[in-house]
């Protein structure tokens, strides 16, 4: 199973590349750490395996964290407003339209690969049409709002080397950005 020990920190060379393709049919090894990430949010969940292993709760992850450089990400959480849990696998995601409206979380952003809090706000699309590759070949397209959305663009920015803080203003990090909506 993946431990904290497994996720590569700040600096890291591998964070700050883009990854690359999955080859499909994915193969056995791609299926094995996919299926991994999956199991790592979901103990990372759990009170008594997050205690156990001492695992930083997550509601997302991509291979580069774990320094694998392929473009494979899961996002993982329970949405109580659905009452149900949100679960995606996906291969070379890409986002292929988005809103013009922005949204943020008023919390901000952290990071699984970041040890101190970085504060200020991380404007992302408010929705985005995700196209990508399930772990089973599938092609699908996702259409994503509110905190879903802010995930998924979080971990799509892992596999282009990017970090939440690259997008915080350093001069008002915590000011709004004009129209920008506020997630709860
Ligand atoms: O990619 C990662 O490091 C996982 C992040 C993803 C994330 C952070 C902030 C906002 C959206 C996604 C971890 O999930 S950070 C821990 C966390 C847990 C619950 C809610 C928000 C952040
Ligand atoms: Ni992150």
């Amino acid at each position: 199973m993946l431990t904290m020990t497994d996720i590569i920190r700040d600096g890291h060379p591998t964070l700050r590349e883009k990854a690359q393709e999955v080859a499909l049919p994915i193969s056995a090894d791609d299926k094995k750490t996919i299926d991994e990430m999956l199991e790592f949010l979901k103990n990372s969940q759990d009170e008594k395996m997050a205690a156990k292993y001492k695992l930083r709760s997550g509601v997302g992850i991509a291979a580069p964290q774990i320094n694998i450089s392929k473009r494979m990400l899961v996002i993982h959480f329970y949405d109580d407003q659905k009452d149900t849990y949100v679960t995606h696998q996906l291969i070379n995601p890409k986002i292929v339209s988005h809103s013009v409206e922005m949204a943020y979380l008023p919390q901000g952003e952290g990071c699984l690969s970041v040890d101190e809090n970085i504060p200020g706000l991380v404007h992302r699309y408010a929705r985005v049409t995700v196209s990508a590759f399930t772990p089973d070949g599938e092609q699908v397209k996702h259409r994503f709002n509110g905190f879903t959305a802010i995930v998924l663009q979080h971990e799509l920015d892992h596999l282009n080397g990017v970090m939440f803080y690259d997008h915080i203003d350093k001069k008002d990090p915590l000011t709004p950005k004009p129209g920008a909506i506020e997630l709860k």
